[in-house]
């Protein structure tokens, strides 16, 4: 399988996020896209090529035109406006503020941020497009006839939504390149998250869609971040009434439970009759993650990788979370191995 990585990744390096009420050095580091590429070429899992350039139309087709904007110029503006370090906001538009952007960098990094996760340094829109660069080489691998490709992609994005950043997340890699194999001729396409946090961008891009599928396994949001979306009863909206399908567990459970899930998120998605699948694939499933409450082993993640390739269908295999260093790569890679043994 094809895995597209770029060293661009490097130049988001943010110092500090918010966390349990403390500065805390960001658990979304460099190092970890180089643990993945490591154990990709460990594994001789298939050839590593660099990312095409894409520019910002995919970007465009699921962000919006101010927040791309606003993206590209935070950090100098933060400079700008006298501040040091990284931009981190500290005031939201929450019920009975007005939703209008401000001209102030301090209110926009407000309005453009669901949460403090989500620092912007200087080279973080750089980053951010080697991306989403990487997700769209990866979907034109598949459109060429692969199977399967692995889009290394650091930073993530699947909490990122239309005019916002949040969780370590800019640019929604997942949904852009969803929309794009969209664009590029499948009918429907199938969004399956498997990261321990809720896709909510992802969710709430397509959830008045019936052409994106969308189906997540999450610890519950009633416990976890991200909080305010999440729920079973999420089932979409309008047109995409009956294509977004949610499955909290509780903090704490295991392979067994998840694994239901799972086969149930499949049994969807087989249903929908979507012909091509995007994977955002996060593995903070993981039992020794830092931040998140799950159980599973590394074993666990080569069954998820079989399962997920009995739905027979091409399918794009996008980094999401993952914050036991030590483990990322094995567990990331798994998943793939676990998909390639089963075409054999
Ligand atoms: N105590 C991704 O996995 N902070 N984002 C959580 C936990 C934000 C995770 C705090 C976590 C974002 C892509
Ligand atoms: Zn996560």
């Amino acid at each position: 399988m094809l895995t597209v990585y770029s060293d661009q990744h490097r130049l988001h390096a943010p110092a500090f996020e918010i966390l349990d009420g403390e500065l805390t050095p960001v658990f979304e580091k460099p190092e970890r896209a180089d643990l993945v590429l490591a154990r990709v070429r460990e594994r001789q899992l298939g050839p590593v090529a660099l990312p095409s350039s894409y520019g910002l139309a995919a970007a465009r087709r699921v962000h919006r035109d101010d927040y791309l904007d606003y993206l590209a110029g935070a950090h100098a503006e933060w400079l700008a406006a006298g501040h040091k370090g990284d931009v981190l906001p500290y005031v939201y538009p929450v019920r009975s503020l007005r939703q209008l952007a401000p001209r102030h960098i301090d209110g926009k990094a407000g309005y453009y941020a669901m949460d403090a996760s989500a620092p912007i340094c200087a080279g973080t829109w750089q980053a951010a497009q080697a991306s989403l660069d990487c997700a769209l080489t990866g979907l034109d691998a598949l459109l060429a006839g692969a199977r399967g490709a692995f889009a290394l992609c650091r930073p993530p994005g699947h909490h990122a939504g239309t005019d916002f950043a949040g969780g370590y997340c800019y640019l929604n890699n997942a949904a852009i390149a969803a929309q794009a194999w969209r664009d590029a001729g499948a009918a429907k396409v199938a969004l399956l998250d498997v990261d321990y946090h809720h896709g909510n961008g992802s969710q709430a891009i397509f959830y008045r869609r019936a052409d994106v599928v969308f189906a997540s396994i999450h610890g519950h949001p009633a416990d976890e971040y991200p909080f305010f979306l999440g729920y079973a009863d999420e089932r979409g909206e309008g047109d995409g009434l009956g294509s977004n399908f949610n499955y909290p567990l509780p903090l704490g459970s295991g392979f067994a439970l998840w694994r239901a899930a799972l086969d149930d998120a499949c049994a969807q998605i087989a249903r929908s009759g979507a012909t091509a699948l995007v994977v955002s694939l996060g593995v903070d499933t993981f039992k020794d993650d830092p931040i998140s409450q799950f159980k599973l082993d590394s074993d666990d993640y080569l069954r998820i990788g079989e399962r997920i390739a009995a739905l027979g269908v091409p399918t794009l295999f996008v980094l999401e979370g993952g914050y036991a260093v030590a483990d990322i790569g094995v567990n990331a890679v798994n998943v793939l191995e676990g998909f390639e043994s089963a075409q054999r």
